[in-house]
């Protein structure tokens, strides 16, 4: 039965995952200023999503793992796509393990906040989020998120994109506006 327990803690581990998926360099070239060709060829694995959506219908509350990798495109460090909710619904992320940074961003506004293991971020609707790893190890974060949401990735772009950089600065970051 695998109705109600999802998650294991000493494993870190979602159990009974109903949908598991990854993205590549060639899902979010267009998020990044500036793809090296070899990096390109390559295509390497960003990230990798395991969702536990027992229901998938109006009510119901979504628990997801997320497990970003470690590594650069250009300069910038490995991020999740980012996306506002449809609806005025809200978000829980709680870091798992890695260290990293949160991008959020409302209209013109945008702020960074650091998300790394222990870490729980709550995130209002109104705001935009995305996750940088800026560590050497990945980064996994939980998300409690309801399905009533729903997702907008195109208000981003249609706002000209998150403004904000994470640059890889000697062995760290630097925070870049554009
Ligand atoms: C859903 C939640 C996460 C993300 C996941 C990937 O509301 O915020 O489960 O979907 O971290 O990020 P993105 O921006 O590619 O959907
Ligand atoms: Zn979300």
């Amino acid at each position: 039965m695998n109705s109600h327990t999802v998650f294991n803690f000493e494993l870190t581990e979602l159990q009974n995952p109903t949908d598991i998926y990854i993205k590549r360099l060639s899902d979010l070239k267009d998020y990044y200023e500036d793809v090296p060709k070899e990096l390109s060829a390559e295509n390497p694995i960003l990230y990798m999503v395991e969702k536990f959506d027992k229901n998938n219908s109006k009510g119901h509350l979504i628990v997801s793992t997320t497990t970003i990798y470690s590594g650069v495109v250009g300069n910038e460090y490995y991020f999740t796509s980012g996306h506002y909710h449809a609806e005025k619904f809200s978000e829980i992320y709680f870091c798992l393990s890695g260290t990293g940074l949160g991008l959020l961003k409302n209209k013109d506004e945008e702020e960074v906040v650091n998300f790394s293991e222990g870490t729980i971020l709550h995130i209002d609707y109104e705001w935009a989020h995305r996750i940088i790893n800026v560590g050497k190890t990945p980064l996994k974060f939980m998300s409690v998120y309801t399905f009533d949401g729903g997702f907008n990735y195109g208000r981003i772009i249609e706002e000209g994109g998150f403004k904000t950089k994470i640059l890889k600065d000697n062995d760290g970051f630097s925070v870049e506006r554009r």
